[in-house]
């Protein structure tokens, strides 16, 4: 689970994952839910950050698999870009 200001709107959204994904809980007067769009194997950590500092807050998940960036775009979460960015690799011993 994370939380900040997704939509820049000043209100702290919540991002919680789930087994196959992450829903958002957008803080409008009441929580709208908003599921993030992409199949995600179980993600273990969520950051809220300006990764690419243009202002918006992106959404950085580590899953059981991949690091993966959702960008945002004036508020607007621009799930075209959650391409693997960082494949994780299993170190045998
Ligand atoms: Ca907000
Ligand atoms: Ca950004």
């Amino acid at each position: 689970m994370a939380v900040g200001d997704l939509n820049n709107d000043g209100t702290a959204d919540v991002v919680i994952g789930h087994m196959s994904g992450a829903k958002i809980f957008y803080d409008y007067d009441g929580w709208v839910m908003e599921d993030l769009g992409a199949v995600l194997n179980t993600p273990r950590t969520i950051l809220l950050n300006d990764v690419n500092q243009d202002g918006d807050t992106d959404i950085l998940i580590r899953d059981s698999q991949d690091l993966i960036l959702f960008q945002s775009h004036q508020g607007q979460l621009g799930i075209q870009n959650c391409a693997p960015l960082l494949p994780l690799t299993t170190h045998s011993k």
